[in-house]
């Protein structure tokens, strides 16, 4: 197979978004599938394209990317502070928050891609920026690998196809020079994370992920010599493992509102369920009850069977016949049956597969304000598992780490900087030499 492989050289080239402690905190979900899964409809169904400059902190928004809301409780509720709560990005509605996430549709990863087919190598770029990716899913059946219409195609082939392909596209990059790879770690007595990592940076990843990958495999490939490692089979089963921790993946499966869905959804939840994060959802169904929602036809609150007419409330629009009709296949195909379309729901997994803590960076930790607004919670960051207190500081702004004196929670009680944070110490505030 031709490899069509990242930067091979040997200098870390992380543009993993992510990698912890670089001082960003900015977390990219792409969106993978073949062609006309329901990529676009996704995005176009996740993501807010009538979003102002400033609902996200974001500077430049390429064309394939989008912002989506990841949705958690904020803090404003639990003190009764919901009137005050003014996001710098995002918003606030009756106290769930809406963090912004960035959404990239990663639309060149086609069939045979990692041979360079399709757009070749442009997607690997695209792909390397993503944190966690959605593989959106026909579950319907009818479309062909290529994207053609078609009846009874089996969906099992897409995610085996997916899986298969980006670990076709490690694995050459990392076997193409075995030899050479594997007389350089004798030479320099280096660790296998080591050498690892350095044919692997392109990837946009730190050591410390290689080194979770690493020890994630079987004692049995620990144990074993990477000089005498097989290619075939020992290499090939930690890029598997690699790929699991790089590239956390939530499967979409997607157009639940068309006939064949039923049956292929109870076939892949037998085949992957155990293995494979697997969520049904229907983006144009979303698409279609926000467009109403717009237009004012209906009241909809997103990721909810809560859906109110001109019937209910004479304040709405009232519909023509075939959008009423076409409301009423989506409430007994979609939300009757599956409770919401689902799409919230998808995002919501890639975030949790990430494992990502929201954190409050306040600067009163007393009244939760910053600055002399009276807002409270300006901001929220989605961080990484197990970031500590001092690179958290980093992350908020690198003054704040130049500067740190010491940071302290809810109730002024302090904090260790080697503290992890977690879902019980996030509202912070990190005190300066400045303040
Ligand atoms: N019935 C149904 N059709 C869908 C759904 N999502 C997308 N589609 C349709 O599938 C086709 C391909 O969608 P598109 O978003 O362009 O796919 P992409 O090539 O993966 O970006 C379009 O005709 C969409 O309207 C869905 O949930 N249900
Ligand atoms: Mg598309």
């Amino acid at each position: 197979m031709a490899s069509t492989t990242p930067s091979t050289s040997t200098t870390p080239t992380s543009s993993s978004s992510s990698s912890g402690g670089n001082g960003r905190s900015r977390f990219v979900i792409g969106i993978v599938g073949k062609p006309s899964a329901g990529k676009s409809s996704f995005l176009n169904a996740i993501t807010d394209a009538s979003a102002k400059t400033g609902a996200f902190p974001f500077t430049t928004i390429a064309p394939n990317h989008g912002v989506a809301y990841y949705r958690l409780p904020c803090p404003c509720a639990r003190f009764g502070l919901q009137a005050q709560c003014r996001p710098r990005y995002g918003s606030c509605q009756n106290g769930t928050r809406h963090v912004p996430v960035e959404i990239l549709d990663v639309a060149g990863l086609v069939p045979g891609a990692s041979a360079g087919l399709g757009l070749g190598n442009q997607f690997l770029d695209d792909l390397r920026t993503a944190d966690a990716l959605v593989h959106v899913v026909d579950v319907s059946g009818t479309t062909d690998a290529a994207g053609k219409a078609t009846v009874g195609y089996d969906p099992v082939n897409d995610i085996d196809w997916l899986t298969s392909e980006v670990h076709a596209w490690v694995f050459n990059n990392l076997t193409k020079n075995w030899g050479g790879l594997v007389r350089r770690h004798t030479m320099l007595k280096a660790s296998p994370i080591e050498t690892l990592h350095k044919q692997l940076s392109g990837y946009g990843c730190p050591q410390s992920m290689v080194a979770k990958a690493f020890d994630a495999c079987p004692k049995t490939l620990r144990d074993k010599p990477l000089e005498t490692w097989d290619q075939e089979t020992d290499v090939k089963d930690f890029v598997s493992v690699f790929l699991k921790t790089r590239f956390p993946t939530v499967v979409a499966l997607n157009k639940i509102d068309l006939p064949d869905a039923d049956t292929n959804i109870e076939k892949l939840d037998r085949k992957y369920g155990q293995s494979q994060e697997l969520v049904l959802c229907s983006a144009l169904a979303e698409s279609f009850l926000r467009k109403l929602a717009k237009q004012g036809f209906i009241r909809y609150t997103e990721d909810s069977d809560d859906v109110v007419t001109h019937d209910d409330e004479a304040t709405l629009k009232p519909m023509d016949e075939k959008t009423a009709a076409r409301l009423e296949k989506v409430r007994d195909l979609v939300l009757f049956r599956y409770g919401t379309t689902g799409v919230h729901q998808v995002l919501a997994r890639a975030v949790e597969v990430l494992g990502l803590v929201p954190v409050f960076p306040v600067k009163n930790i007393h009244n939760f304000t910053t600055g002399a607004a009276k807002a409270v919670f300006r901001d929220c960051l989605l961080v990484p598992p197990h970031t500590r207190v001092r690179a958290f500081a980093s992350m908020v702004h690198p003054e704040l780490d130049r500067n740190y004196q010491y940071a302290e929670t809810v109730g002024g009680r302090m904090m260790g900087e080697a503290d992890e944070i977690t879902l019980d110490n996030n509202i912070i505030s990190i005190k300066t030499s400045e303040t």
